[in-house]
């Protein structure tokens, strides 16, 4: 496949949102919250929060890779950088959207993924390997949490069907299982419900198909740079035709297997978070809608603009083979 050079939008984005402007933009918004009566309890905490400035979110390296022209354009402007890294999931670290603090805990050194199960290659995988066997692309994806916020980010990783060449799983192989770094002193969670009481370590899985779909990506980067802790780093899933909690963060396993494995948020909450979890408008959660989505930005957090839902995210034309 032949790549080209597309021109990347958050460049200009990342220099103009100063600390001053988020505060002001908040301020407006806390103003328009109050005239309209709807002041929640997470505000005043909020408001107490400086925006974080490049240094301390990154902890980044430059990466480079080629864009892949298919998913160059995603249709809807690019999230603006500092609002997709303040604005998180990540219950290793907490249960609000502002744990990109707690996440610099992490320490991502010497970090190994190990391949393992039903393949005709085990491999345990460190981060370097990883990058040297699999080129790195830049996919710019929409992506769709199940809370109904949503966003538009630039990955850089590479498809999980290179690494499924690379580790042959056998023709047992039916689902996939993906683990999170889990180490109680470093990902203590949310102090309620404490962690002993949430199915940790995070796991997701998929069935072998929707792994090697074209889609399935893992990344190492986001907006030109290795993964902030927050965004998952060193390298996690993203698929993003399903809801966001799919996507496992800090993987540090993969196993296939032959049946379909618990994963933490359909453990949890079986009626609200399926295994399959494909983003279906038409398909409420059982305490919302899924008709409309919020775009986070561009400005702040708040300032949502209202789209309407994608079946698939607007990913049919990939993946609408695997579900009929
Ligand atoms: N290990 C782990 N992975 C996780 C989560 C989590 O709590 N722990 N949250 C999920 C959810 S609900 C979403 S929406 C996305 C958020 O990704 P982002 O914070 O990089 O935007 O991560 C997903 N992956
Ligand atoms: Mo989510």
């Amino acid at each position: 496949m032949a790549f080209i050079h597309v021109p990347k939008p958050w460049q200009s984005l990342e220099q103009d949102i100063t600390s001053e402007s988020i505060f002001l933009n908040r301020r407006r918004f806390l103003k328009g919250l109050a005239a309209t009566g709807i002041v929640g309890s997470a505000l005043p905490l909020l408001s107490c929060q400086k925006a974080p400035t490049a240094e301390e979110l990154a902890n980044t390296e430059r990466l480079r890779a080629v864009t892949n022209p298919v998913f160059a354009d995603a249709e809807r402007p690019v999230t603006n950088e500092i609002l997709a890294a303040t604005y998180n999931n990540f219950y290793e670290y907490g249960s609000s959207k502002t744990i990109w603090k707690n996440a610099q805990s992490l320490q991502t050194d010497d970090w190994t993924v190990e391949v393992s199960g039903l393949v005709k290659n085990p491999t345990t995988y460190n981060l370097d390997d990883l990058q040297k066997k699999f080129p790195l692309e830049e996919r710019i994806y929409r992506f769709r949490c199940v809370e109904a916020w949503a966003m538009v980010v630039p990955w850089l990783g590479f498809p999980m069907n290179a690494l499924l060449r690379a580790v042959e799983p056998t023709s047992s192989a039916k689902f996939v299982r993906f683990t999170s770094y889990f180490d109680p002193n470093v990902t203590k969670g949310p102090s309620f419900p404490p962690a002993q009481f949430l199915p940790f370590p995070y796991t997701e899985g998929l069935r072998i198909e929707e792994m090697a779909n074209d889609l399935a990506f893992f990344a190492v980067g986001i907006y030109g740079h290795t993964l902030p802790n927050q965004h998952g780093a060193p390298i996690r899933m993203v698929v993003p035709w399903k809801y966001g909690f799919k996507g496992a963060k800090s993987l540090v396993k993969i196993e296939f297997l032959a049946t379909q494995p618990a994963t933490f948020w359909n453990t949890r909450s079986p009626n609200e978070y399926k295994f399959e979890a494909n983003v279906e408008p038409d398909v409420p959660h059982i305490r919302w809608s899924q008709e409309k989505e919020r775009l986070i930005g561009p400005g702040n957090q708040f300032a949502w603009e209202e789209v309407p839902t994608q079946i698939y995210n607007g990913y049919g034309e990939f993946v609408g083979g695997l579900y009929t």
